[in-house]
């Protein structure tokens, strides 16, 4: 039995850790959780996510959440497959920044701005300050590409790539030119094909 379990709704922010796996390359389960049919409210689901939230995975028998957590997490347990930065190594201060960018300052500065608050937040006070500023920092190293770390391909761009391709396709972030090239590099790698073809049929299974 594989030591990892996904427990998805296809599509969702579980196919963000779907894609995660195809690149690691690692035997794993997937469990399918109905968020129609209420799976994620079920005790047993609750049992491992208590936020009644997916993705989770099971590793052994731990239960491990949020998205950006797990890719961190599978990047350094399997370092075999290069999607982490090792601790010690040069650049790991950065990339943690990025995998803790994505879910601290992209996707608060994009839901703020699809669903606007009834008084605008104070600046100082919430984690992304202005919008447009949170875009040209992530832009600044994809126009230098090709990956957010440079040559290395990281667990830290499945989590950046998959927001900024899910912010473009609901247009809650501009079609900048940095973004949609570096949505076409990836939307190209074989793992992330395999994951969505996976994606599609288990959407259509599941229907
Ligand atoms: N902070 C969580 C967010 C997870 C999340 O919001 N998942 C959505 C699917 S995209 C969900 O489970 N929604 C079902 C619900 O809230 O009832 C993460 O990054 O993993």
């Amino acid at each position: 039995m594989p030591a990892i379990t996904l427990y998805h709704a296809p599509p969702s922010r579980s196919s963000i850790v779907l894609w995660m796996l195809e690149e690691l390359g690692e035997p794993y389960d997937i469990k399918l959780i109905s968020l129609s049919k209420g799976d994620n409210m079920k005790p047993d689901y609750l049992a491992i996510n208590p936020m009644g939230k997916v993705p989770a995975i099971k590793h052994g028998d731990t239960a491990i959440t949020e998205v950006a957590a797990i890719c961190t997490f599978l990047a350094d347990e399997y370092p075999k497959a290069k999607l982490n930065i090792p601790v010690g190594a040069p650049g790991r201060g950065v990339y943690l920044k990025w995998l803790f960018f994505g879910p601290s300052v992209i996707e608060p500065a994009m839901t703020d701005r699809a669903f606007p608050r009834k008084e605008a937040p104070r600046a100082a006070a919430i984690g992304w300050r202005d919008f447009g500023i949170v875009l040209d920092i992530v832009a600044k190293p994809l126009a230098k590409g090709p990956w957010l770390m440079g040559e290395q391909f990281t667990a830290a761009d499945v989590v950046i790539g998959s927001g900024l391709r899910y912010g473009m396709m609901f247009k809650m972030i501009p079609e900048r030119k940095e973004f949609t090239d570096y949505v076409a590099r990836f939307a190209a790698r074989p793992a992330a094909q395999r994951a969505e073809q996976k994606d599609k049929e288990l959407s259509a299974a599941s229907a």
